[in-house]
């Protein structure tokens, strides 16, 4: 595929595609599966893959964008790690005539000429979907429901949308209090760290809100060595549905999870197939999700992919 004259990116007809993808890290469970399900996906649909982590530094997926460019893939992937700062690299892709795939992650461009599609799950649809759960669980009690919250790595999509469809479905009931909110940037170890913190300055909290399954798991450790029961003390929301996370569902340690699917492999080869034979795509294409209680977890536990 590489390095032909065609009008897109260098592919010429029967040619193997080669995609170029930038992933953000290996920070969480549901990477890890993202990670698996693309590699997976791109050897089932016999495109060359290839593939660099960026250790959650915008720095090196423009590194790995600008490398593609220069090496004239097919077609380029990536997983923004935050949502500024893209426009510059996307030109150059554009440019170069190597259409460009937002996969897992936005970005807050407002010119999207710059990309051919946004394949990836509605993260402010899973924070709503955490608030509603909550509004529920509390929706006999007059009291107030002291919630410390654990973002998302800074300025990324999921971690922005999560908060905020959160705050717009709890606001509408004053007895709702976020008292702290920090990032802990989607690792279990940050998770663990920030929730220590937490414990030493808020005696009295009700509700954890992690914006993954990997903080709410290092959240739990941080929880049980501060002598209080999770589940029970602190009820826990976290949004993944990674295999752990279930788990811990299961056992009644989480009380709650938004799932978001990291199988995106499959689709996203289909997606550039399409694009890169110049034939039109949806600009959104959304992964469908749903939630799961602790007697949900119990019944999916052992059938779960990842
Ligand atoms: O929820 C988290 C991961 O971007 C949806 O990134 C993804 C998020 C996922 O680190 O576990």
């Amino acid at each position: 595929g590489s390095g032909g004259g065609g009008a897109s990116g260098g592919s010429s007809g029967a040619d193997v595609i080669t995609m170029g993808f930038s992933q953000v890290g290996a920070e969480s469970g549901w990477r890890t599966a993202n990670t698996k399900s693309v590699q997976d996906a791109a050897k089932e649909a016999g495109i060359t893959l290839k593939f660099s982590d960026a250790q959650q530094k915008q720095e090196n997926q423009i590194k790995a964008i600008r490398s593609y460019i220069q090496q004239r893939v097919d077609v380029i992937a990536f997983s923004p790690v935050v949502e500024s700062g893209w426009d510059t690299v996307l030109k150059e892709a554009k440019d170069a005539n190597i259409p460009v795939i937002l996969t897992d992650r936005a970005v807050d461009s407002p010119d999207k000429s710059l990309y051919k599609t946004f394949l990836g799950s509605d993260f402010v649809e899973e924070g709503k979907k955490a608030g509603t759960w909550l509004v529920e669980e509390y929706k006999d009690s007059t009291d107030p429901v002291n919630i410390v919250e654990l973002q998302g790595t800074t300025g990324s999509a999921p971690a922005n949308d999560r908060r905020d469809g959160f705050q717009e479905v709890i606001k509408a009931d004053p007895k709702f209090k976020v008292i702290a909110s920090q990032t802990g940037d989607f690792t279990r170890a940050k998770g663990k760290e920030v929730m220590e913190a937490f414990l030493k300055a808020n005696p009295d909290i009700d509700v954890l809100y992690a914006h993954n399954d990997d903080m709410g798991l290092g959240a739990i450790e941080a929880i049980e060595g501060a002598g209080k029961v999770p589940g029970q003390d602190i009820k826990i929301i976290t949004v993944d549905a990674v295999k752990d996370g279930m788990q811990a569902l299961a056992d009644g340690k989480i009380s709650f999870i938004v799932e978001c699917s990291p199988l995106l492999g499959p689709q996203l080869m289909d997606l550039a197939k399409k694009v890169v034979a110049g034939e039109q795509v949806p600009d959104r294409v959304v992964t469908e999700e749903t939630t799961f209680t602790q007697e949900q977890a119990k019944e999916v536990l052992s059938t779960r992919q990842y």
